[in-house]
């Protein structure tokens, strides 16, 4: 008898926003349905890929009987934590020179957010943190979780469908001194609308003048131009100026690696000093969490990342993914072209990286998966990534009866 259950007042949750659409894309048994929901690369074919690069860096592993499977320490494998910081600040960044980086190993983007949200809120002075409005819906959960307290700052301005810069100014201009900010380091989940690096420069300053901390959240370094350098080009920047920062990193998108669930957070410091006293703070937030982090993901990055070719080979697979995705997005801008839809579609391709935020509202995106079976957020995004040559008219379609049908 379910009265009998000591559970029986549960609640049924709702699924997910993001991977609840995958969820619901499972479970229909239409042949023509199209997943443009969660972030994950497609290739032409519709399916997913597992890098070359990748598939060599196993082998490796496997053929190496010298690899054992002991328990990594709490902060993870040392080369892996290594060679992530070098990716992201630079080869040549006077930090890790100095020893003011430290990096530990964490369950990919989301996982590296949560550790650094939870050492903040044990050890920093300013409970508040700034995310971008709109940002990714798990951002909200994952920093009130950990006991921060959430406030937004304007970012998107849907009538230009670009920067609320001057909006972004005024909200950061007013948060109190100390207070940590959530920026995405490149191709802004979910609008695809980045600052240039002069208003990015801009915001640099303004955060300094008020001694505000900067977090940044980093999943998609290489897939927003292609190149691994200019990604991470506003991170370095605030690197540069020798303030701290925070940054998470994923390897999700980049290698592909998903489901491995590979990431890091670095704290970069004033000082050697304090860097080592925060990664001893750092291991006492991981230690009761998990313990420790999962060896094989960790292990094929740092086994691309420490081989010169491998690392080439990496390069080149990624930015054929980062291209096949500005393909979509012209493909797409031509066939809305074709057919005539009303509006101004130039934003598909301006913006930048996995995602295009069409301005298609809640009730066009329930039209759009009832008549075509596409699904995608209810916000309007779709991952351009999910989209093939072959698929793009079937998108189209759906989008044009979508305007014209539904207000
Ligand atoms: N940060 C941002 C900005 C992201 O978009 C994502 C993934 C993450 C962090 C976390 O990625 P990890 O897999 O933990 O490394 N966002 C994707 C994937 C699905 C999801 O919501 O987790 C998305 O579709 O928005």
């Amino acid at each position: 008898m379910e009265s009998s259950s000591v559970f029986a007042n549960i609640v049924r949750a709702p699924e997910d926003p993001i991977l609840g659409v995958t969820v619901a894309y499972n479970k229909d048994s239409s042949p023509h349905k199209l997943n443009l929901g969660v972030g994950a690369y497609r290739t032409e074919e519709g399916k997913p890929l597992v890098l070359n690069v990748v598939r060599r860096a196993e082998q490796m592993l496997v053929n190496d009987s010298s690899r054992v499977k002991e328990y990594l320490p709490i902060v993870g494998l040392a080369d892996f934590n290594k060679l992530s910081a070098k990716l992201i600040f630079g080869a040549d960044s006077p930090a890790i020179q100095e020893n003011r980086v430290t990096t530990v190993q964490c369950l990919s983007g989301t996982g590296s957010l949560r550790v650094g949200a939870e050492f903040l809120a044990r050890h920093y002075h300013q409970l508040v943190i700034y995310i971008p409005n709109p940002t990714w819906g798990n951002h909200t959960k994952i920093f009130g979780l950990a006991g921060l307290s959430v406030k937004a700052y304007r970012y998107y301005d849907p009538a230009t469908r670009g920067l609320d810069f001057q909006g972004l100014l005024e909200d950061l201009g007013a948060a109190p001194s100390g207070s940590i900010v959530l920026l995405h380091a490149c191709a802004h989940n979910p609008t695809g609308v980045d600052p240039t690096i002069e208003q990015w420069e801009q915001i640099r300053q303004l955060m300094r003048s008020k001694g505000l901390l900067p977090f940044f959240d980093s999943a998609y370094q290489g897939f927003a131009s292609g190149s691994l350098d200019a990604d991470a080009g506003s991170v370095r920047m605030f690197v540069a100026d020798g303030g701290e920062c925070l940054a998470a990193q994923s390897y999700a998108k980049n290698m592909g690696l998903y489901g491995e669930r590979v990431g890091a957070l670095s704290m970069v410091c004033k000082t050697a000093d304090v860097a080592s006293r925060v990664e001893s703070q750092l291991k006492l937030v991981i230690r009761p969490m998990y313990s420790n982090p999962p060896i094989h993901g960790a292990s094929i990055v740092a086994t691309i990342l420490k081989d010169r070719d491998m690392y080439n080979e990496w390069t080149v697979e990624l930015k054929a993914m980062a291209d096949r995705i500005i393909s979509m997005r012209q493909k797409l801008f031509d066939a809305l072209s074709a057919r005539g839809t009303p509006g101004d579609w130039s934003h598909i391709i301006k913006q930048i990286g996995m995602f295009t935020f069409t301005g298609l509202n809640t009730e066009q995106v329930a039209f759009m998966t009832k008549e075509y079976h596409i699904y995608m957020t209810s916000d309007g995004r779709i991952s351009m990534a999910g989209l093939s040559s072959r698929t793009v008219p079937l998108l189209a379609d759906a989008i044009h009866a979508a305007v014209t049908r539904v207000g």
